[in-house]
């Protein structure tokens, strides 16, 4: 039987390389063998504030993102979280029986994301794992390919759902993850600490895929690096270049090791100017497919995204339903 994978990206910013290489690349590569649904997480999105006119412009372009790198709408299912009410119905049940205070304590996304002001975010931003679990569990998912910080939610996920079974008989399948190791974790160019992310402070931080080239060539050139001027990877004593050896390797499609040989000899500047060369190709030609895709065809692909999505969502919220035992 042909297997499902389910993921998403939060509309919380402006998506970089990091998204691309770490999650929708392998979503592409997988559409030929899996049932996939993709989805736009927008509740995800308002666990932060966010602005209401920024948030309907970054939904259209996130979906613009999913089609532009190639995720076909006649072979899988693009929709938007918000219109399938079956998310945010599991997510209350999840939270009732399966999720625990201790799980979500446990999350470093969100010990990262709230940091010192713990009791002044949003419970929303506590719970969003449990509305992850969700979005994967209700879809029979077998597997959820994600880049590295995802993947102790998607574990997260597992624990609730096994213990959802346990508790009332097999409703959900247990879902793995799956990462691709090469690219799980871009770091960000303005500290190699940290990983590169939307909804930095620092527009230096991210590579967004609509930024403008001469900006991103910009970003490049300004990327942190480490001491020393050999261009090898090496990341414990070198981490900002190795990160930028990895972001050359994926866009280029080339190895580090050849790409560490033709940089023999030469220094970080022009290692800067080979990864911003190659970078402006890579961006030129992606952008030049999301500037072709209308506004009103991805509103429509959603609209009938979602239309197909419901139609797995309500049989799996109705076993649910019958199974905790409210009146359906
Ligand atoms: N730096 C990264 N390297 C590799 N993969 C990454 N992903 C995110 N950042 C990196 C993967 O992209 C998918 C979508 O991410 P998300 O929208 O769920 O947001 P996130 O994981 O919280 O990361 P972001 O993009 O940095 O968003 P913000 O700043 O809004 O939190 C996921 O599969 C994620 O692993």
């Amino acid at each position: 039987m042909i297997k499902t994978i389910f993921s998403g990206v939060q509309p919380s910013g402006n998506l970089h390389v990091g998204n691309y290489f770490g999650a929708i690349k392998q979503w592409v590569e997988m559409q030929n063998d899996y049932q996939c649904l993709f989805c736009v997480v927008d509740y995800h999105a308002i666990t932060v504030k966010q602005d209401p006119e920024v948030l309907r412009r970054k939904i259209i372009e996130t979906a613009k993102i999913y089609l532009a790198s190639g995720i076909d709408p006649e072979r899988s299912i693009i929709f938007q979280q918000s219109d399938v009410k079956e998310h945010t119905e599991l997510a209350w049940i999840l939270n009732c029986v399966s999720a625990r205070m201790a799980d979500l304590k446990k999350m470093t996304q969100f010990k990262d994301k709230a940091g010192e002001g713990q009791d002044n975010v949003s419970v929303g931003l506590f719970a969003y794992p449990v509305l992850m679990a969700a979005d994967i569990l209700l879809y029979n998912t077998d597997v959820v390919p994600v880049g590295d910080d995802q993947v102790q939610h998607v574990e997260l996920c597992r624990d609730l759902g096994k213990r959802f079974n346990n508790l009332y008989g097999e409703v959900f399948k247990i879902p793995e993850v799956k990462i691709k190791k090469e690219s799980a974790r871009i770091m960000g160019l303005d500290d190699p600490q940290k990983k590169m992310s939307k909804s930095a402070t620092s527009e230096w931080n991210y590579l967004g895929l609509t930024d403008e080239i001469e900006k991103a060539k910009k970003k490049i050139m300004k990327a942190v690096t480490d001491s020393g001027s050999e261009i090898i990877y090496d990341k414990a004593n070198k981490p900002a270049l190795a990160n930028l050896l990895t972001i050359y390797s994926l866009a280029s499609d080339r190895s580090i090791k050849d790409l560490e040989k033709e940089f023999i000899g030469k220094g970080y500047g022009d290692f800067k100017k080979g990864l911003a060369e190659t970078m402006a190709t890579f961006l030129i030609s992606f952008q030049e497919k999301y500037s072709k895709i209308k506004d009103n065809d991805v509103k429509e692909i959603l609209y009938s995204g979602a239309e197909k999505a419901r139609i797995i969502a309500q049989n799996k919220i109705e076993e649910v339903r019958k199974k905790i035992g409210v009146l359906s």
